[in-house]
């Protein structure tokens, strides 16, 4: 047993070895557990990736999110279902006095949990190659903790440079899969005049989730969208998930042994979306790795400098790989792998990305799960209990508990919408996550200029041109200019369901792990899109 000392109080903790370390400690051991004192009011739960939940919580565990179709999807699915509140890599609790005590890993697959009065921390792996299993300890005011943590972990992992801010015009949010190539040449056209430095063709361009060509939307090619952008001055960027792969693809029938298998070498879930199943490619392979880093040559080649890399996730499912790794170091091989092939000038984006893994390797990382031109879905948040769906609440609630990676990566919390139309969020809410792109010095937008009124129009404008002085004040306020901005009413998290609540959650949560009704409900909003894109097109 040993004691932690922070100021008068001693925190009895069982470790290996421990060394103070600035205000904290520096331990080691691949299991740990911390001693808290009577009085705990909160637990810090720090989700796996991009999209899972990360937020202050109360001291018992949540209940499971649904559909379960979705959990590889949306958290860590090995934890999908543990009886504590825990979280990836790092844990807090808000002690009686309001400090903060923090347990956070300094390496890969590690894991935290408040269990019988007590932090604690498990490496998956209680051996790595020899490796240290590091985990850093402080406790103090939250800011000042989870910055020293962030510090080491820039020291273990690697940082980026500091933050400037990004202006990013992204055709996800108003066109969804239903792009094609005149409908974006005409959207870049409109964008002349408004002062972004990136403009990103996001999901619907390639043949299939693997096979990542231009399909038949695109007949000029990937190099006629890039040469009109860049013409204008502006940064092209592309979207991929290039670490999934579908049935349906060329890829998945040339090479079956790529994907990542269990012990009875049946392919692993990486959950279902575009009305399909979805598998991952297993990084610990040489060809793997080698068609990876070919893939950002070609993209780079045709033209794009700025990359934002989807549903990576999937390197690092639990599953038994070509080679014996730990599951987050064979996908910091795959980010690595992809990284070479970028090149040190390509600006990288991981998205749907496990944190820590992706530090030091990543210019930029989503902090979030999706906006939506919708505060809360009710049927996502009360009864299916699933904060990692898209809305505007769920990704402020994450984004914002996610601030304290920002001195090692930049944090992208997802657009902000300035156009009423289709939108059924109100100017409070979306001046919300104006002031969260502001806080987090990363402004993206996929408003259609022809649909904002003159007013949401100088109103985009100046949010792109300022330069923000910001300060944090509180763990939810902020001072953007000097005016008090305060996200504490999306923090909150609904009541778990009891009764009929519960009850229809359960057929909501059967139903939607049902892939038919998913493959209906995209069917319907791919009606809708389309329709939109003819329209649009139809116009000219
Ligand atoms: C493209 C999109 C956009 C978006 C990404 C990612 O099924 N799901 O739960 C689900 C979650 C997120 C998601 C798509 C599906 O969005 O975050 O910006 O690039 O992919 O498909």
């Amino acid at each position: 047993m040993t004691l932690l000392q922070f100021g008068s109080t001693q925190f009895p903790c069982n470790c290996d070895a421990a060394q103070q370390l600035g205000n904290g400690y520096l331990l080691e051991s691949a299991n740990i557990s911390i001693q808290l004192p009577a009085g705990s009011k909160a637990y810090y739960a720090h989700g796996w990736q991009s999209w899972s939940l990360a937020g202050w919580t109360g001291l018992q565990a949540l209940p499971v999110s649904k559909p379960a179709l979705l959990h590889p999807l949306q958290i860590d699915p090995v934890y999908a279902r543990h009886p504590h509140p825990n979280g990836s890599w790092v844990g807090a609790v808000e002690l009686a006095d309001g400090n903060i005590l923090l347990l956070g890993a300094l390496g890969l697959d590690s894991h935290v949990q408040l269990r019988e009065g007590q932090l604690q921390g498990w490496y998956e792996n209680a051996s790595i190659e020899g490796k240290k299993q590091e985990w850093f300890a402080a406790q103090g005011p939250e800011n000042e903790v989870f910055q020293a943590y962030a510090h080491y972990l820039g020291e273990r992992l690697g940082q980026r440079p500091a933050q400037t801010t990004q202006r990013v015009w992204c055709s996800w949010y108003s066109f969804y899969t239903a792009i094609d190539e005149q409908v974006l040449q005409d959207t870049f056209a409109r964008l002349a005049n408004l002062p972004f430095d990136v403009l990103q063709v996001d999901d619907g361009w390639q043949m299939a989730i693997g096979d990542w060509e231009p399909n038949t939307k695109f007949p000029s090619g990937m190099e006629s969208i890039t040469s009109t952008i860049r013409a204008s001055g502006r940064k092209a960027g592309l979207w991929l998930a290039p670490l999934l792969v579908v049935p349906s693809s060329k890829l998945y029938h040339s090479h079956p042994n790529w994907v990542l298998q269990n012990e009875d070498g049946k392919p692993i879930s990486a959950g279902f979306n575009w009305g399909e199943p979805l598998y991952a490619l297993d990084t610990t392979q040489p060809l793997v790795l080698e068609w990876l880093a070919n893939l950002m040559k070609k993209v780079r080649a045709w033209g794009f400098d700025y990359i934002k890399l989807d549903f990576l996730y999937a390197g690092a499912l639990p599953g038994k790989r070509h080679q014996n790794k730990p599951r987050e170091a064979a996908y910091r091989d795959g980010l690595t792998a992809i990284r070479a092939g970028l090149g040190s000038d390509a600006y990288l984006l991981t998205c749907g990305a496990p944190i820590l893994p992706s530090l030091g390797l990543s210019d930029a990382l989503r902090i979030g799960p999706d906006v939506a031109a919708l505060w809360e879905s009710q049927r996502d948040a009360v009864y299916l209990y699933n904060p990692a769906t898209p809305s505007a609440k769920n990704a402020i609630r994450t984004s914002i508990s996610r601030m304290w990676l920002a001195p090692l990566v930049h944090t992208d919390p997802d657009v902000a919408y300035f156009c009423m139309r289709g939108n059924s969020l109100e100017s409070g809410q979306m001046q919300l996550l104006q002031d969260l792109a502001a806080v987090c010095h990363f402004k993206a937008s996929s408003d259609l200029p022809q649909f904002l009124t003159k007013t949401e129009k100088e109103a985009l404008i100046s949010f792109l041109q300022s330069e923000d002085d910001i300060q944090r004040v509180g763990r939810n306020t902020f001072l953007v200019d000097g005016r008090e901005v305060d996200f504490s009413q999306a923090m909150t998290l609904p009541s778990p369901p009891t009764g009929s609540t519960a009850l229809l959650g359960e057929i909501a949560g059967w139903l939607g792990s049902q892939p038919y009704v998913l493959r209906l409900l995209g069917r319907l909003d791919q009606a809708r899109l389309k329709k939109l894109v003819q329209e649009i097109n139809n116009q000219k």
